[in-house]
């Protein structure tokens, strides 16, 4: 039989107290701006400067959302300022924290955040080379509760009564009345197994939890709809040499509304490739996120001629997809306007190169090994530095501009702020789908530098 001295009795009914208090407190929250999870890095351009920005989403709430902002290269901002939002809001005037740039190139913040939802966090940079802003949108949200919830919460609550109810009537000393010994007793049975069926519950409640926290995607049947690209430049006539900005205003191909639902994907929401006709203008971007489906980026277009712009893209729950528009420059030729080298060996910034491609000659229709080799004045390097996540990229097009294709190094991937290197060999597998000339970007890192090698590759008819 089961029988409690008042002072334990009530020390079990603050425990039990404390611990339904602690689980009503404890509701988690997950995150949910694509698929990637709480802790998700985006690498953006803030006008001149290029940041990576770190978010971690709080897993409860109210909690904080940190918010760690990285130079990803030169020039470098000197100072902040961030502000927070509800998402389609105005953000307020006063920003939630205002930061300097130390010597350690990081700076951190803590914003926030009392509700579920869509956020949109604006980042303000400002330094040497002018200001420049993006507004990245955050998603943090209370998953459902766990079907055990309500009968636990039962449970315990008829825990707590039974042991007050008691707790009450052996410190009166009634239970040695007759009529009371009964009603104690069905009490103590009452405690006993609601406390087992609390500690069943709670087992349930709390095991499956962590597996189940996995952010929902939004469900659309057939996958999401594509995406249009409408493009503006800013002035409206470009001119070779002087600054052009990119408007990207991207709608849902089905609704025509904003499409404001990007993955990161290698550490972007958007990677913008922009070419010359010629192959001799070639960026890789990645455009501040300004409104809902609204991007921009400026840069200075070094030749006159046709432009295309190849915009990598990734909807929730949807792959990749490439969107493409066209501009033209106007103006005169800014720089020598070589074509772009073979395969073999170039000097680039104090490195050497040698571009190798196996089997020889280049075949369509044959699986191809594309490989950088890397040397200094030392030798080999192996010290490249994963970019986007990755040991190399390579992006390339078939010059009538019928093929886009964006290649990764077969490396392994790179968390971000992972000290894995790369070198002295960068491979690149792909099959060319068809005969021609192609233009191609292999890019990678070293000392924080990024470095293009532009490659002309001329493939062959199958045998
Ligand atoms: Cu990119």
């Amino acid at each position: 039989m089961l029988c409690f001295h008042s002072q334990a009795r009530l020390c079990l009914v603050l425990g039990v107290a404390g611990v339904l208090l602690g689980f009503i407190a404890a509701s988690p929250a997950s995150a949910h701006v694509g698929d990637a999870g709480p802790v998700q890095t985006i690498v953006m351009d803030a006008g001149p400067y290029e940041l990576a920005v770190t978010m971690t989403i709080p897993q409860a709430l109210p909690g904080p959302l940190l918010v760690d902002i990285v130079p990803d290269g030169e020039p470098f901002p000197e100072t902040f300022e961030v502000r927070l939002t509800r998402y389609g809001s105005p953000f307020p005037e006063k920003p939630a924290a205002l930061l300097t740039l130390s010597s350690a190139l990081s700076v951190t913040t803590r914003l926030d955040i009392d509700a579920p939802g869509d956020w949109e966090v604006e980042i303000l940079a400002r330094g040497a080379s002018g200001e420049g802003v993006m507004r990245l949108p955050v998603t943090v949200f209370q998953p459902p509760l766990p079907p055990t919830t309500i009968p636990l919460a039962i449970a315990l609550g008829v825990l707590v009564v039974s042991l007050l109810a008691g707790a009450a009537l052996s410190s009166g000393g009634r239970h040695a009345r007759p009529g009371f010994a009964g009603v104690l007793r069905f009490l103590n049975y009452a405690a006993f197994a609601s406390a087992v069926a609390s500690a069943v519950l709670a087992w349930l409640q709390f095991t499956p939890l962590q597996a189940e926290t996995t952010p929902a995607t939004p469900v659309y049947s057939g996958g999401a709809p594509h995406v249009n690209l409408l493009l503006a430049t800013d002035p409206r006539s470009p001119s070779a040499g002087m600054p052009v900005t990119l408007s990207l205003d991207l709608r849902d191909g089905a609704t025509g509304l904003p499409a404001d639902d990007f993955s990161p994907h290698h550490e972007a929401l958007l990677h913008l490739a922009v070419v010359d006709e010629s192959g001799g203008f070639f960026a890789h971007l990645h455009p501040a996120r300004l409104a809902p489906g609204l991007y921009a980026v400026t840069f200075i277009p070094d030749r006159p001629g046709a432009y295309t712009v190849y915009v990598e893209l990734m909807r929730h729950g949807g792959s990749l997809q490439v969107v493409t528009g066209r501009f033209t420059v106007a103006g005169r030729v800014q720089v020598d306007a070589a074509p772009l080298p073979g395969l073999g060996v170039r000097d680039l910034g104090g490195l050497r190169v040698e571009v190798r491609a196996a089997p020889e000659p280049l075949r369509s229709g044959q699986l191809t090994t594309l490989s950088l080799v890397v040397s200094d004045e030392n030798g080999l390097v192996r010290d490249l530095e994963p970019w986007l996540g990755m040991g190399g990229h390579l992006m390339m097009r078939h010059v009538d501009q019928a093929l886009f294709s964006h290649i990764h190094a077969a490396a392994p991937v790179a968390a971000p702020g992972s000290t894995l290197r790369y070198g002295p060999e960068l491979r690149f597998v792909h099959n060319f789908p068809r005969s021609g000339i192609y233009q191609a970007w292999f890019q990678f890192r070293r000392d924080g530098q990024v470095i293009t090698v532009p490659v002309t590759l001329n493939v062959e008819d199958a045998q």
